[in-house]
């Protein structure tokens, strides 16, 4: 295992690139991994990048990706994993994943970003063996291309209800107004179709009355902005807030614990940073799911060209409701409420349609 940082792509000799270019050009088609593929089998050994559109810190869909593979690695000697961070500026991401490929390196992209199938897209028109598998995604019919989405309207929908319980609670920090807040690092289709409206129907459905104030920070990095959002929108009245906004959404957890608000955050535990202040979890299972998928690559398993859309029945979207932060600050008629909403969810019993991304 071997961690690069952004700067491998400039030390990539270009001669590497040239001739990795000049091979797709001229030459017979070779795996970006240097090897012809043979179609779904078994491989004696799988080299594997994980390819961050971002940065790790901060971010739990990366964090938990990144673990996974390590972990995955860890216990299989036949196995080697990169991590490389793309850092922030997407106009460079295309580029830059064409670079590392063309290195011949590696067997398996494997990244998490809902943008990334169109960008491999792209990069696999240039080495059309390399494969490419991408959670937090939905795109089919690319041979190269796998895809796994997380019903992320579901972990909304709860989370959503459980401030919605908050904000109409006589919890210390709840004001009278039924108002909750969400900050959003920046708007993509996932995030405006499933993510914002699972937040505030899962609020609604707790009480039909609750408003929902949303504002966008425009990175995923920029704290201050996220704090500088959040206290305009506590003085507006907004008493329970969730996030989708990377590292920027430490600056709204430093405000709620400042200002006196609430926050429910996805995809990760998050108690232990604002004790009292955060006070509900969800979880992304992308650890688990990230191990699945290297053992299936392993195994010549993986069905390229497909979707497979995972959510809590299928047991890769839950709640941390046994954390002692949960359970000691928020009320216990609040959480059997919650607990019976969550359960009704995981047995389907909550009618909703996932709109189309
Ligand atoms: N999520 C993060 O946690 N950190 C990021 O830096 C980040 N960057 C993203 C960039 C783009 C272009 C898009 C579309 C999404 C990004 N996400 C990021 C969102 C992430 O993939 C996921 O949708 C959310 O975290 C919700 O689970």
């Amino acid at each position: 295992m071997k961690r690069i940082k952004s700067i491998f792509t400039t030390l990539l000799p270009p001669a590497v690139v040239l001739a990795a270019a000049l091979l797709c050009m001229f030459g017979e088609p070779v795996s970006a991994g240097g090897k012809k593929e043979t179609g779904e089998q078994r491989s004696s050994s799988l080299s594997v990048l994980v390819y961050i559109t971002g940065m790790l810190a901060g971010s739990p869909p990366y964090e938990l990706m990144a673990a996974g593979a390590e972990s995955f690695a860890a216990s299989h000697s036949n196995v080697s994993v990169k991590i490389y961070e793309a850092g922030f500026n997407q106009a460079e991401w295309e580029e830059q994943l064409s670079s590392l490929v063309a290195s011949g390196e590696f067997d398996l992209v494997l990244g998490s970003n809902p943008s990334l199938p169109e960008i491999c897209a792209g990069v696999g028109k240039r080495f059309p063996n390399q494969k490419f598998v991408i959670t937090d995604a939905s795109y089919t019919g690319n041979n190269s291309i796998c895809t796994y989405m997380y019903n992320q309207y579901e972990q909304s929908l709860y989370l959503g209800y459980l401030a919605g319980l908050i904000t109409t609670s006589r919890m210390a920090k709840a004001n009278p107004e039924k108002k909750i807040g969400f900050i959003a690092a920046q708007e993509y289709p996932l995030l405006d179709k499933h993510i914002v409206p699972g937040f505030l129907d899962g609020a609604r459905m707790a009480d039909p009355g609750i408003s929902l104030d949303f504002r966008v920070v425009g990175n995923w990095y920029d704290a201050n902005k996220a704090a500088d959002l959040a206290s305009s929108m506590i003085a507006g009245g907004a008493d329970v807030f969730a996030a989708i906004a990377g590292g920027a959404a430490q600056g709204l957890i430093k405000t709620a614990a400042e200002q006196g608000a609430y926050v429910v955050f996805h995809n990760t535990n998050e108690y232990s940073a604002a004790p009292g202040v955060i006070v509900g979890c969800g979880i992304m299972e992308q650890k688990k799911l990230v191990e699945e998928i290297l053992l299936n690559a392993l195994e010549g398993k993986i069905q390229y060209g497909t979707s497979r859309t995972v959510g809590v029945k299928e047991g890769y979207l839950g709640f941390i409701a046994d954390d002692p932060l949960y359970t000691s600050y928020v009320p216990e008629d609040i959480r059997n409420k919650f607990d019976s909403f969550f359960a009704d969810v995981k047995a389907g019993k909550i009618p909703y349609s996932l709109p189309p991304l």
